[in-house]
Order: C-alpha cells, then sequence, then structure tokens
C-alpha cells in the first residue's frame, strides 16, 4: 500500500489559502491535517472551525482533523456537521474522560474514527480503544507547535503498533518533527502515513510538488 502523507495545515501560508490548497492537492498530498486546539490541553492555539470549514469546501481531498482540546465530547458536533464522511477525527484519550463514547459519535456520522496519542502515554493505557479506532496518531514531539525536536524514545512504540495494527484492524500515523529521515526508516516497518509540517514541507521555498515527488511512495 502507497504511503500517505498529510499536509499540516497550521503550517501553511495564509495570505492565501486557496493557493495553498490548490498546490499542495496538484502535488499530490493525500489529506489536509487540521490540528485544532483549545490553550488548555495545549498551550497554544492554531487553527479554527472557520480555516477548516474553508478547507473542506475548498478540496475534495479528505480532512484529517487532530483534536487537541480537553473532553472533545462537549464540542464534537461542531466538527461532525462540517466534515463529510471518510474525513477523519482524531481525539486525544488523554483528555476525555469517556474516550469510547466519543469515538462512537464519530463512527455514528460516517466518519474515520481516530486516536492521537502523546509521547508520554504508553500502548497499555490505550489498549481498548484500539479496537474501535481505524487509525492511531502517533505524536513523536510533545503536541502543541510545529518545529520541535523528536523524542526518540517514541520509536519503540511506534514498533509496537505497527506490529499489532493488522490484527486489530487499525492504520498508524506519525505526527511531529518528520523528515526524510523517518519516512525512510519507519515506512518499511510498517507506518501507513506522515504528517508533513515545517521539518519537510513548508518554508523550504521550493514547490510542494517538487518536495512530495521526492519523497518515496
Ligand atoms: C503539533 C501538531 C502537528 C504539527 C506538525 C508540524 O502539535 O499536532 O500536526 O503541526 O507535526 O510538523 P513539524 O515538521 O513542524 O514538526
Ligand atoms: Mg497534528
Amino acid at each position: 500500500m502507497a504511503i500517505k502523507y498529510c499536509a499540516s495545515m497550521m503550517c501553511a501560508g495564509y495570505a492565501c489559502l486557496e493557493n495553498e490548497v490548490r498546490a499542495l492537492e496538484t502535488g499530490g498530498i493525500d489529506s489536509f491535517h487540521i490540528d485544532i486546539m483549545d490553550g488548555r490541553f495545549v498551550p497554544n492555539y492554531a487553527m479554527s472551525l472557520n480555516d477548516m470549514s474553508y478547507i473542506a469546501s475548498a478540496t475534495k481531498k479528505p480532512l484529517d482533523v487532530h483534536l487537541m482540546v480537553e473532553h472533545p465530547v462537549h464540542t464534537i458536533d461542531l466538527f461532525l456537521r462540517r466534515l463529510r464522511p471518510g474525513d477523519t477525527i482524531y481525539i486525544h484519550p488523554e483528555a476525555e474522560y469517556h474516550p469510547s463514547t466519543t469515538l462512537k459519535k464519530i463512527i455514528d456520522a460516517g466518519m474515520i474514527p481516530g486516536i492521537a496519542i502523546n509521547p508520554g502515554t504508553s500502548v497499555e493505557t490505550v489498549m481498548e480503544m484500539l479496537v474501535i479506532v481505524k487509525r492511531v496518531l502517533v505524536m513523536a514531539v510533545n503536541p502543541g507547535n510545529a518545529g520541535q525536536m523528536f523524542l526518540p524514545y517514541v520509536g519503540k512504540k511506534v514498533k509496537r503498533l505497527v506490529d499489532m495494527k493488522e490484527e486489530m484492524g487499525f492504520s498508524v500515523y506519525w505526527d511531529g518533527a518528520c523528515g526524510l529521515d523517518k519516512i525512510m526508516k519507519y515506512a518499511p516497518m510498517g507506518v501507513d502515513g506522515f504528517v508533513l509540517g515545517t521539518t519537510v514541507l513548508f518554508g523550504k521555498g521550493k514547490p510542494y510538488g517538487e518536495i512530495l515527488k521526492s519523497l518515496p511512495r
């Protein structure tokens, strides 16, 4: 199966978002990664509901929405009503009392349920979620900002998850500090997709299409 690449849209140029979406789409991106923050679960704010809705209206490619918010059960409907069947929503189980309730809402709305797990979260603590979700987004940095350093201890967890994914029926995605070295090492191991931010895609002074063409497929 081809490696999937997701553009981290908090790293895009906002002077003309339409051009960014177009250039990424024609350049071969597989999905648009939308980082939503609440200033509490993570110490930052990134994209807004309006940004997300605009991107959903500007492309037929799927969106993957990464909710870095406390208790997403209270606001999940805002996202469900703006997204489309086939889009993915990742919640952080660390931020929810009853993650399976929130995941069920995502499933019932026809979207792909995912969990994003922090570097400090072990596989054991999310084991029960793994049978419910279709995607696991492994954070290779603490969530909240682009341009951070890779936390090497995450590597072992990635290996454990890819070893379990077939049997449990989920795919594994990587988010944070993703460069060519990580893709070359972890894609052959079984990581299905990578979120691309400032490390490899944005702010490089090169057309997105050129960069995306140079990555392994
Ligand atoms: C971080 C967020 C990510 C970043 C992306 C940035 O909280 O969830 O999606 O935007 O990882 O990539 P990079 O290459 O700048 O670390
Ligand atoms: Mg993210």
